[in-house]
């Protein structure tokens, strides 16, 4: 632990003088910058579905998806109040399309992530290719990928949606665009890119474009099914479950390279204590429990958001059927 060293009116005066030039003295410092471990800002906290959605439907009324760009209340970390930020380097938040509504066609530097909450049936076009979306699919918009979503059913859509802005936003690397159009030309058929890559095989001449994966929805049919194999194969492990990681077939990577992302399944019981330096978003999708992380307790389910800051330990628990 690093302690600053006391402060004499020759040393304060000093400062005050260079503080002129833009200039700061390392040891008055040190502590807080290097520090023995992770120091973050952002606190353990959840949020309930129930809430939102309450206050989304009263968006709805308010402004169109339209109007808004996206219409999306964002998930405030209680740490980091007024950055637009669940996590120090994340932000979430969560979009509604009603029906016969567009979030017209834009891309930016960004990486952008949907899991889908509600409904059944609403889309979100990437990259020429649309992609029809159900409850629990997990759908990526890498980096200048040209999006856009629609709801042509009559119930309202919700998902997450998950963006590295803070990241993006600290290297100052933000660029965006629109299209000048709802949405942008179908140029492949849905589930093209999936057909192509989902499967352990692929196109013969497939190149790696970027970091992010081909495939743009992972649908939670096949992400349940896998899991449910997993389960039968095997004891979960002590801290994770049964879990698996969303990955980019053509190099095994993440799904996109600057959020992780993954979905597991719970046995009944408490999970063994596990810390991390990724801060994680949890949402839930089936079942539910209450999750512990230091004198916080968060008791989640179904759809349900709740945040563990880096180098907090979690612990899980699953009330027995
Ligand atoms: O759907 O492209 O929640 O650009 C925030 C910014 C969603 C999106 C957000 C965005 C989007």
């Amino acid at each position: 632990m690093i302690t600053a060293p006391t402060e004499t009116p020759e040393r304060k005066a000093f400062y005050e003088r260079i503080d002129k030039d833009n200039l700061t003295p390392l040891w008055s410092v040190l502590g807080d910058l290097v520090t023995p471990e992770p120091k973050s800002g952002c606190r353990p906290f959840g949020w309930k579905f129930d809430t939102v959605r309450e206050a989304m439907m009263e968006a709805g009324g308010l402004i169109t998806a339209k109007e808004a760009e996206r219409r999306v209340l964002i998930y405030e970390n209680p740490g980091l109040r007024g950055q637009s930020r669940i996590t120090t380097s994340l932000y979430a938040g969560v979009q509604l399309v009603l029906p016969g509504e567009v979030a017209p066609a834009h891309r930016h530097t960004q990486s952008a992530l949907r899991f889908v909450l509600e409904g059944s049936g609403a889309h979100t076009a990437v990259n020429g290719e649309k992609t029809v979306m159900e409850y629990g699919d997990f759908v990526i918009t890498p980096p200048m990928s040209w999006h856009d979503h629609g709801n042509e059913t009559d119930e309202p859509m919700f998902w997450l949606d998950g963006l590295d802005i803070p990241l993006v936003s600290f290297l100052d690397a933000s660029f965006a665009e629109s299209l000048g159009e709802d949405e942008q030309p179908v140029t492949r058929h849905t589930g093209q890119s999936y057909a192509e890559f989902g499967h352990a095989l692929m196109p013969v001449n497939a190149e790696q474009s970027g970091l992010s994966s081909p495939i743009f929805n992972y649908p939670y049919v096949r992400s349940r099914e896998t899991l449910e194999a997993m389960k039968r194969g095997g004891d979960p492990d002590p801290c994770h479950g049964w879990k698996l990681r969303y990955a980019n077939p053509l190099d095994g990577g993440s799904a996109m390279p600057t959020i992780s992302t993954f979905i597991q399944m719970l046995p009944a019981g408490s999970t063994t204590p596990y810390r991390a330096t990724d801060a994680t978003i949890f949402v839930g999708v089936e079942g539910g429990g209450t999750s512990t992380i230091g004198d916080v307790t968060i008791d989640w389910g179904p759809r349900d958001v709740f945040v563990v800051p880096s180098w907090h330990a979690v612990v899980h628990e699953v009330a027995e059927e």
